[in-house]
C-alpha cells in the first residue's frame, strides 16, 4: 500500500507488539467495507437493520461500562509536566509508553490488525492532516470510514512525508480499570486501550483533531477548536459563516443544522452546515480567519433528535448510518430513542439488549430508558440535506462571528457581544456549563469549560489563552466578532424559557447583523445586549417581559460569577495572560458599579 519508510517502520513495531493473526490495510473500497460489515454481523458485533426503512444501517451495543469519554483516564503525556497544565492528567511519556505497551502487548492474538490511513479534512486541502490508526475493531474501521476520509488516496497524498499522526487502538478486554486514552503531543502519537466507544477510539476525532491538533496549531500558528461551522444565507443570497463552541451535548449539532422558523424561511433565510463538532482555522491570504471541518460525518447525540427538533440530523441517519447504544424496535427492526417520537415501542430491546418494558418508563429515572442518554448515530455528512457546498472544498470558509455558549440555568443572558477580541477571549476562558452525559461522571454540575475545550486541549491552558490573544493580534480588525449565547435559562419550575432549536435563528440573525453594523445594542457591564425589540418574536408565544427577563444581567448572580472566575483563574498561575487578569478586574469593577 505504501513505501513511506516512517509508516512501514511504525507498523512493523506495532505488529511485533500486538502479535495479530493477520493484517488488513483499509483501502476505502466499498467491496472491502461490505465484507467487513458482513463479518461484523456474523459475529454479532453489529445488527443489520431494516433494509427498506434504514438502508445500509447497523446497530452496535458497547459494553455497559464503556458508553462515554473517560476524562479521568485521558492523559496528555508531554515530556515536561508543566506543558500539560493544570487541567489535564499528566504522566511521563516513557513511563506511560511502558505501562500502556504492557497492557496492549500480544492482545491482537487471534484477531486482525486493521490499518486505517485517514485524512482529517478534504484530501489534499492545505488545512488537512493525515493520520494512521491501527485497531482490532471492525466497528472502529466502519465508524472511521464515515467520520473521516480513508483509503489508498490518503497514502498517495502522504507520499514520503513524516508529517502524520500515529494512532494505536487496542480493545483488549474493555476493562475499565486498565482503560487509558493517551496523547504524546511531541511525538504525534495517540494510544487508546480497553475501550471500544466513540471519542475514546475513533482516534481522528477528539484525540487527533482536538488534543494533538490544538498543540500543532499552537506551534504552527493556527487553531483547532470544539466548534460547529454554519453558513447563514440571507434573502439576498449572501452567506455569512459563524463558528460556535458549546461543551459536549450542549447543542452544536442542533445549531449547525438549524431550520429557521417558517416566517424567516418564507423571506429566504437558510442555514448551511459545514461542520457540527470540530473546526480547524487558519488565517487566509486576505487576513481573515478561514475554517474547515476536518471530519466527514456526524457522531451525534441520538436522544432528543426528532423531525421537529432536528429534521436534518434525523434525515442524515436514514441510510448508511451506524447507531450505538440506542433501542432496537423488534416489530420492524428499526431503532428508537427517547424523544424520537411519542410512541414508546411495545416490543423492543433496550440499549443493553434486554427486553424493554415501556410501562416501567419513568422520565426521572435514566435507568428505565430504552436508549442510553449518550447513545449516538454515526452518519455520513453528505446525507445531510443542508450540507454546505463548501464542506468538501477544503479552502475553508471565512468566519464572521465566533460564538461561545453553555448550559447556565440562571446566569448568562440569551445572547451578548463581547467588547473586543481580548474581551471575547476572556468570555471564552471563563465559560461554564452544567455537565452532561457525554462524559462519565456526575451530570448537571456547573463546571468551568474554557472555549468548550477543557477535556480537549492538548497543552497548558494558560498557553492556549495566550495563543488565542496572539491570533487576535494577527487578525487585527479582520478578527471575527465574539459572542456568547445561552439557550438554557430556566424558570422557577426548571423549564427552559427560550424555545431554542429553530428559534435560535432569531438570535443568529442579530449576531450576523451586529457583525455587519446593522443592529443596535445596549452596553452593559458584561458586553453588548440586544435591544429587546431587535430580537424578532414573530409567530412566537413569548411576550416582551419574558424576553427581557432572559436578556437581564443580574448584579447578585454576576457578583458570584466574578468570584467563581477569580477562583478558576488561580489554577493557571503565572501562565494566565495579563490581558485576561485585566479583563477580570474590569468586569469586577463594572459589576460593582451596576
Ligand atoms: P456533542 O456531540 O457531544 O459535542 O454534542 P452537541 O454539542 O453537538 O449537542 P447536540 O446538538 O447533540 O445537543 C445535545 C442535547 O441538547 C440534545 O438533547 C438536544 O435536544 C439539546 N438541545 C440542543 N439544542 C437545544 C436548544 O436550543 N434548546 C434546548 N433546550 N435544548 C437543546
Ligand atoms: C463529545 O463528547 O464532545 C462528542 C462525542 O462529540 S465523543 O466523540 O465521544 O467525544
Ligand atoms: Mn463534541
Amino acid at each position: 500500500m505504501t513505501t513511506n519508510k516512517s509508516v512501514l517502520k511504525w507498523l512493523e513495531e506495532m505488529k511485533n507488539l500486538l502479535n495479530p493473526d493477520s493484517v488488513v490495510w483499509i483501502d476505502g473500497s466499498e467491496e472491502q467495507l461490505e465484507k467487513l460489515r458482513a463479518e461484523a454481523v456474523k459475529t454479532g458485533e453489529m445488527i443489520k437493520l431494516n433494509e427498506e426503512k434504514l438502508p445500509g444501517c447497523y446497530l452496535h451495543r458497547t459494553k455497559p461500562n464503556d458508553v462515554a469519554r473517560v476524562e479521568d483516564r485521558t492523559f496528555i503525556c508531554s515530556k515536561n509536566k508543566e506543558n500539560a497544565g493544570p487541567t489535564n492528567n499528566w504522566c511521563d511519556p516513557q513511563e506511560m509508553y511502558k505501562k500502556i505497551y504492557n497492557i496492549a502487548r500480544g492482545t491482537y492474538k487471534g484477531r486482525t490488525m486493521y490499518i486505517i490511513p485517514y485524512s482529517m479534512g478534504p484530501i489534499g486541502s492545505k488545512i488537512a492532516k493525515i493520520g494512521i490508526e491501527v485497531t482490532d475493531s471492525i466497528y472502529v474501521v466502519l465508524n472511521m470510514n464515515i467520520m473521516t476520509r480513508v483509503g489508498t488516496k490518503v497514502l498517495e497524498t502522504l507520499g514520503d512525508s513524516e508529517d502524520w499522526v500515529k494512532g494505536l487502538h487496542a480493545k483488549c478486554d474493555v476493562d475499565p480499570e486498565n482503560r487509558y486514552i493517551c496523547h504524546f503531543p511531541e511525538d504525534n502519537t495517540i494510544i487508546s486501550v480497553n475501550s471500544a466507544y466513540g471519542g475514546n477510539v475513533l482516534l481522528g476525532k477528539k484525540c487527533f483533531a482536538l488534543r494533538i491538533a490544538s498543540y500543532q496549531g499552537w506551534k504552527e500558528g493556527w487553531m483547532a477548536e470544539h466548534m460547529l461551522i454554519l453558513g447563514l444565507q440571507n434573502p439576498k443570497g449572501e452567506i455569512r459563516y459563524v463558528a460556535a463552541a458549546f461543551p459536549s451535548a450542549c447543542g452544536k449539532t442542533n445549531l449547525a443544522m438549524l431550520i429557521p422558523p417558517e416566517y424567516l424561511r418564507k423571506k429566504g433565510y437558510k442555514i448551511w452546515t459545514v461542520g457540527d463538532d470540530i473546526s480547524w482555522m487558519k488565517i487566509g491570504p486576505d487576513g481573515r480567519l478561514y475554517a474547515i471541518n476536518p471530519e466527514n460525518g456526524f457522531f451525534g447525540v441520538a436522544p432528543g433528535t426528532n423531525a421537529h427538533s432536528n429534521f436534518n440530523a434525523l434525515e442524515s441517519t436514514k441510510k448508511n448510518t451506524i447507531f450505538t447504544n440506542v433501542a432496537l424496535d423488534l416489530d420492524d427492526n428499526t431503532v428508537w430513542w427517547e424523544g424520537l417520537n411519542k410512541d414508546l415501542p411495545e416490543n423492543a430491546l433496550d440499549w443493553k439488549g434486554n427486553k424493554w418494558d415501556p410501562a416501567k418508563f419513568d422520565k426521572a429515572d435514566k435507568t428505565t430508558y430504552a436508549a442510553h442518554p449518550n447513545s449516538r448515530f454515526t452518519a455520513p455528512a453528505k446525507n445531510c440535506p443542508c450540507i454546505s457546498d463548501e464542506f468538501d472544498k477544503g479552502e475553508g470558509v471565512p468566519i464572521s462571528a465566533i460564538i461561545f455558549g453553555g448550559r447556565r440555568a440562571k446566569c448568562a443572558p440569551l445572547v451578548y457581544q463581547s467588547k473586543s477580541w481580548e474581551n471575547g477571549v476572556f468570555v471564552g476562558s471563563a465559560m461554564a456549563s452544567e455537565t452532561t452525559a457525554a462524559a462519565a461522571g456526575a451530570v448537571g454540575v456547573v463546571r468551568r469549560d474554557p472555549m468548550a475545550m477543557l477535556p480537549f486541549c492538548g497543552y497548558h491552558m494558560g498557553d492556549y489563552f495566550a495563543h488565542w490573544l496572539e491570533m487576535g493580534k494577527k487578525l487585527g480588525d479582520k478578527a471575527p466578532k465574539i459572542f456568547n449565547v445561552n439557550w438554557f435559562r430556566t424558570d422557577d419550575e426548571g423549564n427552559f424559557i427560550w424555545p431554542g432549536y429553530g428559534d435560535n435563528m432569531r438570535v443568529l440573525n442579530w449576531i450576523v447583523d451586529r457583525c455587519e453594523g446593522k443592529a443596535d445594542a445596549t452596553e452593559t457591564a458584561i458586553g453588548y445586549i440586544p435591544k429587546p425589540e431587535d430580537i424578532d418574536l414573530t409567530d412566537l408565544d413569548m411576550d416582551m417581559d419574558t424576553l427581557k427577563s432572559i436578556l437581564k444581567v443580574d448584579k447578585n448572580v454576576w457578583s458570584k460569577e466574578v468570584a467563581e472566575i477569580e477562583e478558576h483563574y488561580k489554577k493557571f498561575g503565572d501562565k494566565l495572560p495579563n490581558e485576561l487578569k485585566n479583563q477580570l478586574n474590569t468586569l469586577k469593577t463594572n459589576i460593582e458599579n451596576m
